[in-house]
């Protein structure tokens, strides 16, 4: 289904780009333009100018497995002996970065890991197969997953300028709903300081705060501040902002206890929240993962603790398309048959029968259809198409492991929407991918929270297959329901 977009030149647009300018500086739907951090030179996120239809079958069924998944991944963290097999075997091939983040899980096991919460912030991306009209699973993260915040602001702006009469007929017969994922996810966070309190205090005093363990020179700080802000407006709870490199000089773990403080106001840390270490470059020295190291053996719940992020690689997302393996995890039939309907084709690429006619689709070059995915988190990683085989074809084949195939899906591009990026406007054709938030709580035995907690459509050029928004290819959107 497609709107008539509204066909406008740039100056025909130009007061609509004055609302959308004056709503975003207000109501921070900003990103810093570049790395580094300009402090005067803040403009308006890249977003699209209208919202983007998706089917409302799709989004209610995208929203309605949310909880399932979420489930699906706290068992698998609680079934340890399974993800340390695996992720053991995965880190071998990819010893770069899964590797040391495995053997810094393996360190900080050893030393004891005093906190048995996990705090799983999640999203679950997908995007909607044109041809059968169903959503389809791109990706599920389990660390620093963004745009929570600017969700919530780039649907409330829709739906602004739709009350005040900028879109045409066509589109105002939709729904513009509002993605409540930045209050959720505070509220997430918020969960995790109650659990911790109760824990240490025996009640709830509020007088913790959330360490948000962030990049240095980050673009996307306004979408953290959203959730900072609402921690302390709804909930009261105080954060703190750092980087991995500054753990040394401003937090400090009490040997006895291993309760965590923030150095210059001495606040206990409850929970640790990670906008940072999902790739490579976040870890500059060893310092940095013995910092990393430090955090995971405080008493502070981890959000994502080593585990949780680890249950997030796309080997594991591969694993799980083996029927006999995800119902070690869950075994209601409804709640299999939810998950498997989102599943594409998602080959190894090992020794299995199925590695092995994944490698022959890969020598033979019949990779049209196929997108080949390391182990990295934050975008741009990827190889597609015909770009795999010569991507792979010089590497040992016993380290072709480390990635996994996975079948393209067919999402049908969007004319007529426009992008903003840079207070420049861009009319291509757009591709959008539908996230869903999740936030669960959970020990080794018992699932405390389990909650659906808003959503985030982004949209790229659909000439581009990369789409990440933090990665500089794609912008925020949001849903226009038919
Ligand atoms: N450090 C940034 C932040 O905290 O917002 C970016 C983090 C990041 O790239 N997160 C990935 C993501 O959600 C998951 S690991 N990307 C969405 C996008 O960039 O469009």
């Amino acid at each position: 289904m497609q709107y008539k977009y509204p066909n406008l030149s740039d100056e025909q647009l130009k007061p609509l780009l004055t609302e959308i300018h004056h709503w975003g500086l207000t109501n921070g739907l900003v990103m810093y333009p570049q790395a580094g951090n300009p402090e005067n030179t803040t403009s308006v996120a890249p977003i699209t100018v209208y919202p983007t239809i998706i089917p409302i079958e799709c989004f209610d069924k995208a929203i309605g497995v949310q909880t399932v998944y979420n489930e699906l991944y706290a068992k698998i963290v609680q079934d340890s002996d399974w993800l340390h097999e695996e992720t053991d075997k995965l880190s071998k091939h990819d010893s770069e970065f899964t590797g040391k983040l495995w053997n810094i899980y393996l360190k900080a096991k050893k030393l004891g890991i005093p906190q048995n919460l996990e705090l799983g912030i999640f999203r679950n991306d997908f995007l909607i197969d044109s041809a059968k009209n169903e959503i389809k699973q791109v990706e599920f993260n389990t660390v620093s997953v963004s745009f929570g915040g600017l969700s919530t602001k780039v649907s409330q702006l829709h739906r602004y300028l739709k009350l005040h009469g900028f879109y045409s007929d066509d589109l105002l017969i939709s729904d513009v709903p509002v993605s409540n994922s930045a209050e959720k996810l505070s509220d997430g966070l918020y969960a995790g300081v109650k659990a911790y309190e109760k824990q240490q205090h025996g009640s709830f005093y509020g007088i913790t705060v959330v360490a948000f363990i962030v990049q240095d020179g980050e673009r996307n700080v306004f979408d953290q501040r959203i959730l900072e802000y609402k921690l302390a407006s709804n909930h009261g709870i105080k954060s703190v902002r750092l980087t991995i490199q500054d753990v040394p000089k401003l937090l400090r773990k009490c040997e006895k206890t291993c309760k965590l403080f923030y150095t210059p106001t001495n606040d206990e840390i409850s929970v640790v929240y990670f906008r940072s270490g999902y790739a490579p470059n976040d870890f500059k020295t060893e310092q940095d993962w013995e910092s990393r190291l430090l955090l995971e053996t405080s008493l502070s719940i981890k959000a994502p603790s080593l585990k949780v992020q680890l249950s997030g690689t796309k080997k594991i997302q591969q694993l799980l398309t083996d029927e006999n393996i995800l119902r070690k995890f869950i075994t209601d039939d409804g709640k299999i048959s939810g998950l498997q309907s989102t599943f594409v084709q998602i080959y190894p690429l090992d020794d299995s029968p199925l590695g092995l006619k994944a490698k022959d689709i890969i020598k033979t070059g019949k990779t049209d259809n196929y997108v080949l995915k390391p182990q990295r988190e934050g975008g741009g990683n990827n190889i597609y198409k015909s770009d795999i085989k010569p991507f792979l074809i010089d590497k040992d084949e016993k380290d072709w492991s480390a990635y996994i195939l996975m079948e393209m899906i067919n999402a049908e591009p969007t004319e007529g929407n426009v992008i903003l990026r840079n207070n420049e406007l861009y009319r291509e054709k757009i591709l959008s991918e539908f996230g869903v938030f999740g936030v669960i709580l959970f020990d080794e035995k018992k699932i405390h929270h389990n909650e659906y907690s808003g959503w985030l459509l982004r949209s790229k050029f659909s000439s581009s297959n990369e789409g990440g928004v933090a990665a500089g290819f794609g912008c925020v959107d949001s849903v226009a329901l038919m």
